[in-house]
């Protein structure tokens, strides 16, 4: 388990290390950096305190800005990845499934929450972004999950009525909606995940 508390002098040294790496689009150190940082303090602090505010702030309009943008998201999803990972290690049955909404490329919160889950020792299916919503019904009847984690990062691929027609379909699966994509009121059947610590703490 992580050991070292997170210092203010560690949140800036760490962030201005990842920026330069950024800066230099150099993916595989990112990767390094993260994949380090989160053993050293932990997934949850170093990723809400370092990698949030620092994705929150790239601003990626210039064509050289979209490529630091890529290379800095590419790497923390590398980073995270390789985070505790034993790939040969089957995904339990019964267990948590975490995917993008249909046509959603953002999926690094849910890089986070497998790594950090991974720190617990609990495994999760995680499918990547951007599943179309017969793909996740289908993976549902395939996996069985006992939760379902779908994340929306702009109200264009959170679409309300979808999960909740798909949250009916599977009346025994808990469905969660992650990320800030999700604006329309949800029914109480669905859980609506604000934080990452939170959303490790309800799967
Ligand atoms: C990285 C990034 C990308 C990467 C994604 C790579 C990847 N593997 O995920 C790439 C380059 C692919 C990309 C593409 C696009 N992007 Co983009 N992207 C970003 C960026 C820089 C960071 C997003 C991110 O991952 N943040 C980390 C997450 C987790 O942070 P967050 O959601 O803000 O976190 C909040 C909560 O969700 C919560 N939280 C944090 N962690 C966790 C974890 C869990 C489990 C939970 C439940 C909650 C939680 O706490 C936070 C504070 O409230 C933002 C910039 C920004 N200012 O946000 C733009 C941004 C999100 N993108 C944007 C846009 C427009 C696009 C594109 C449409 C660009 C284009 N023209 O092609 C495409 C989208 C295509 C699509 N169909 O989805 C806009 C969205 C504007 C909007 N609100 O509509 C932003 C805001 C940039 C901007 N300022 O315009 N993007």
């Amino acid at each position: 388990m992580p050991t070292d508390p997170m210092s203010t002098d560690a949140v800036e040294t760490t962030r201005k290390r990842l920026s330069r790496a950024a800066e230099d689009l150099d993916t595989n150190l990112i990767a390094g950096l993260v994949s380090d940082s989160a053993d050293r303090f932990g997934v949850v602090p170093y990723w809400e305190r370092v990698c949030v505010p620092l994705l929150a702030e790239s601003p990626g309009r210039e064509p050289t800005e979209i490529a630091v943008e890529h290379a800095l998201s590419e790497g923390m999803r590398v980073g995270l990845d390789v985070h505790r990972r034993h790939p040969r290690r089957p995904y339990p049955p019964d267990g948590v499934l975490l995917a993008g909404a249909e046509q959603e490329l953002h999926c690094l919160g849910l890089h986070a929450l497998a790594a950090a889950r991974r720190e617990l020792r609990r495994g999760s299916l995680l499918l990547g972004p951007a599943l179309p919503w017969a793909g996740l019904t289908g993976a549902v009847y395939r996996a069985r999950p006992h939760s379902v984690v779908v994340w929306a990062q702009t109200p264009v691929t959170g679409r309300t009525y979808r999960l909740i027609r798909f949250a009916r379909d599977f009346p025994s699966v808990r469905v969660l909606a992650a990320g800030p994509g999700w604006i329309e009121p949800l029914p109480s059947s669905i859980i609506r995940l604000v934080g990452l610590a939170e959303a490790v703490r309800v799967c």
